[in-house]
């Protein structure tokens, strides 16, 4: 929308007490359980459970074409609370295509942590809370995984031409994972 001298009114809208995107060319992806094979370490817990639960959607905007180099998207995350056997429900995990693209994370509710490994399978955790925000260098696989008992929301912001190496999580793994232990999130 536009009106006098030049003056545009953006036709895209962040609710920051939730992270989530209205207006013109939001695109949206929702994954349940089902979709998630392979992900979760147990694979009878993950079997005995309604493949029609929603473990995370992602809301995003892509306002230059996927694959244009100098642009950026951004997007907004939502993981549910819940947990396959002992392990947190977690986002599916990627390294980035473009290898040295990085990325930037802010926690806008809920309790989370993001997972990060090297390409070498150096991993270690960062805590997410409400306005805690992260730097995902280049060459560095992410996941997130919700500890708390509410949805944990995060908004992210990434160049245009990262694009996304899915595969290499499912085939190589991220060697630690998010688990409860003793009433509490433990790194195993
Ligand atoms: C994109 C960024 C996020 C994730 C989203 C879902 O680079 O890291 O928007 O796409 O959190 O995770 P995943 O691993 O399923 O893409
Ligand atoms: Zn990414």
């Amino acid at each position: 929308m536009s009106n006098y001298c030049d003056i545009k009114h953006s036709p895209t809208f962040v609710d920051w007490s939730t992270g989530f995107l209205t207006g013109e060319g939001i695109e949206e992806s929702v994954k349940k359980l089902g979709e998630l094979q392979g992900l979760f370490q147990d694979d009878s817990a993950w079997r005995s459970m309604d493949p029609g639960t929603v473990v995370y959607r992602v809301q995003f905007w892509r306002p230059v074409k996927d694959g244009t180099a100098g642009g950026l998207f951004w997007g907004a995350t939502e993981v549910r609370p819940g947990r396959v056997g002992d392990e947190f429900f977690m986002t599916h995990g990627h390294f980035h295509l473009n290898p040295d693209r990085a990325e930037l994370y802010a926690t806008i509710r809920g309790s989370g942590m993001l997972l990060l490994m090297t390409e070498d399978g150096e991993t270690w955790a960062e805590t997410m809370w409400p306005g805690s925000v992260h730097y995902i260098p280049g060459r560095t696989g992410h996941r997130v995984a919700n500890v708390g008992a509410e949805p944990l929301v995060f908004v992210a912001s990434w160049p245009s031409d990262a694009g996304h190496d899915y595969e290499r999580v499912l085939t190589s793994g991220f060697p630690k994972r998010l688990v409860l232990r003793n009433g509490a999130p433990c790194l195993v």
